[in-house]
């Protein structure tokens, strides 16, 4: 049932067996069969905000309140979904291979809750459960709040006035031999749901220096990666001369200083697996020989191939 040509499974998963130092480059598109969106392209709007846009400390400083709305929902839809097989394969590879690491860009917890072993997972862009404070002199930092709404104000609006939502929650009550179901949860990317007006003081604030706005614990578009985070994969690069295989999977691989482990990997010898729906997304200057492209979802072809 495999829709990978046979010829090229068998290559790499021998490949594969012989390979002891491996890295995963990992970013959105590995989440997306988990129901997560992605940031470019059709999934990459956020009630006509570009996602990009608002993950950046302009865009909070900007209007704070919009930036919480767009975390607080994206925070909400991580809880909600499920780690898919291939968060579970790479798990599994990790507890298989010593010299396997994950090199994450994602930020929604699922590598976690699918129990990959953390010494071995780098996360890379921070976590949507991390907040911190946003003054500059204030280092308040917690992580693991799972709180969902983080505040009050925060909780997503249901709008009793939306007119197709009522039909839909009409249609379920009105269904005969149905059991009574809960009433639908709205999406707020919808743009008929109206986002409350939220001020300043019902934003989550710090609690150590009780002035500062807290702010989501990810890394924005120009702020530095975590360097306890960079200078342990600077290590496990720089332990041996050669690096095996790199697998790229499911990131356009364009955000920077992520994308460039690939060339790093590949100066080291590595040998480079890409996994991405979409044929054009090739990290780096494109692909070499040597180099295996998988087509498809991640969440069906890395457990596949990882088997
Ligand atoms: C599927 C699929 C399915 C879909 N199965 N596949 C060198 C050159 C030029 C610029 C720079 C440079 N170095 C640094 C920069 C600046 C900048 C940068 O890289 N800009 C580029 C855009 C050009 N980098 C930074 O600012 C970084 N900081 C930095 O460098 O600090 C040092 C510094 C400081 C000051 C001045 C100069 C230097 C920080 C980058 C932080 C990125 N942050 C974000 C937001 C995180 C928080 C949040 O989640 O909201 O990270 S942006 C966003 O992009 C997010 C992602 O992790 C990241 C990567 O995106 P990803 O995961 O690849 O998603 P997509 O949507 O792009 O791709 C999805 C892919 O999946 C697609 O290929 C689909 O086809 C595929 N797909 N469904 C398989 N089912």
């Amino acid at each position: 049932s495999s829709i990978i040509p046979s010829v090229q499974l068998e290559s790499f998963q021998q490949y594969l067996k012989s390979s002891n130092r491996i890295l995963a480059l990992v970013g959105a598109g590995l989440s997306a069969s988990s129901g997560l969106p992605t940031f470019r392209g059709a999934g990459g709007l956020w009630r006509t905000h570009d996602a990009m846009e608002l993950a950046t400390p302009e865009a909070f400083k900007a209007d704070p309140a919009l930036v919480w709305q767009f975390y607080s929902y994206r925070r909400h839809m991580a809880l909600k979904a499920k780690p898919n097989k291939a968060h579970y394969a790479l798990a599994e590879l990790s507890r298989r291979k010593e010299g396997f690491m994950t090199l994450s860009q994602n930020v929604d917890g699922l590598s976690q809750r699918a129990g990959h072993p953390p010494e071995s997972l780098k996360l890379l862009h921070g976590s949507l459960f991390n907040v911190q404070c946003s003054e500059f002199f204030c280092d308040y930092r917690e992580q693991n709040n799972f709180t969902d709404p983080i505040v009050p104000a925060l909780a997503i609006p249901l709008d009793e006035t939306d007119s197709t939502s009522n039909e839909v929650r009409q249609a379920v009550s009105d269904a005969p031999n149905k059991k009574k179901e809960p009433p639908r949860e709205l999406d707020i990317s919808d743009e008929k749901v109206q986002l409350p007006e939220l001020a300043i003081r019902d934003l989550p604030r710090c609690p150590r220096c009780k002035h500062g706005l807290l702010r989501p614990g990810v890394v924005w578009f120009g702020e530095f990666l975590p360097s306890d985070v960079l200078a342990e994969i600077e290590d496990w690069m720089r332990a041996s001369s050669k690096i095996d295989l790199i697998m790229v999977i499911g990131t356009s691989a364009k955000v920077y200083p992520a994308a460039g482990y690939v060339d790093s990997a590949r100066a080291k010898g590595a040998r480079v697996a890409v996994i991405n729906m979409d044929p054009g997304d090739t990290p780096g200057r494109g692909m070499y020989s040597g180099d295996w492209f998988f087509q498809g979802d991640a969440g069906e072809i890395v457990p596949e191939i990882l088997k």
